[in-house]
């Protein structure tokens, strides 16, 4: 699988097969079964859903991450969605760009909670493309989507923990923090202006 996610990153920047071996360090060390997959269409979606992988990091759970595309890699996307769960996965982070319908391909192959994060391309409709692919899924076939980009990236990944956290008061309790520490954040800034 190391060597899956190494070679199709072989085309891409040297600081995203960094990124891998980073991440295959800290798969290793911790040991764990991830339970957090995330997954994007392409290399170029590296730079976004780092935020996403960080996010997750903060609240020390290090994911799976993968490249694989609805359009470019069918049979791995599915073969992906279909193990998720008995590998262990619980929630599936799905993100791409353009006719972004990797989310939407997952979710039709797992009964795993999919979340789908619409990505703005270099090249495409800013975004608004993406949003319209993942976003509009039929009756009986959801994706919980998020905003597109960074924003979305960040809340897909408290979205996750917000569910894996209804069946693990540690993680509940981060997330009590999480939200704690935003709140005392934005009151800070808000004293600073009227100083
Ligand atoms: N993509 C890849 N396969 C299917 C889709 N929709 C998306 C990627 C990326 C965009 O196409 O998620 O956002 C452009 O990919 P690339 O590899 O050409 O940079």
């Amino acid at each position: 699988m190391i060597g899956l996610r190494l070679r199709s990153t072989a085309g891409g920047k040297a600081e995203h097969v960094l990124f891998y071996f980073a991440w295959w360090e800290r798969q290793m060390v911790s040991g764990k079964k991830p339970l957090v997959a995330v997954v994007m269409g392409s290399d170029s979606d590296l730079g976004v859903m780092e935020s996403c992988v960080e996010q997750l990091r903060q609240f020390g759970i290090e994911p799976l991450v993968r490249i694989l595309s609805a359009h470019r890699t069918p049979a791995a996307a599915c073969e992906f969605a279909e193990g998720a769960e008995a590998a262990g996965i619980k929630v599936v982070i799905a993100a791409a760009g353009m006719a972004a319908h990797l989310a939407g391909a997952l979710a039709s192959r797992t009964m795993l909670p999919v979340i789908g994060v619409p990505l703005v391309a270099e090249t495409g409709l800013g975004g608004l493309d993406a949003l319209l692919s993942t976003v509009q899924m039929p009756p009986g076939v959801p994706v919980a989507t998020m905003a597109m980009g960074k924003p979305g990236a960040k809340n897909a990944a408290v979205l996750a923990v917000q569910i894996l956290a209804l069946h693990d008061s540690d993680l509940r309790q981060k997330l009590a923090d999480f939200r704690r520490k935003q709140e005392q954040t934005v009151r800070q800034k808000d004293e600073a202006l009227s100083r």
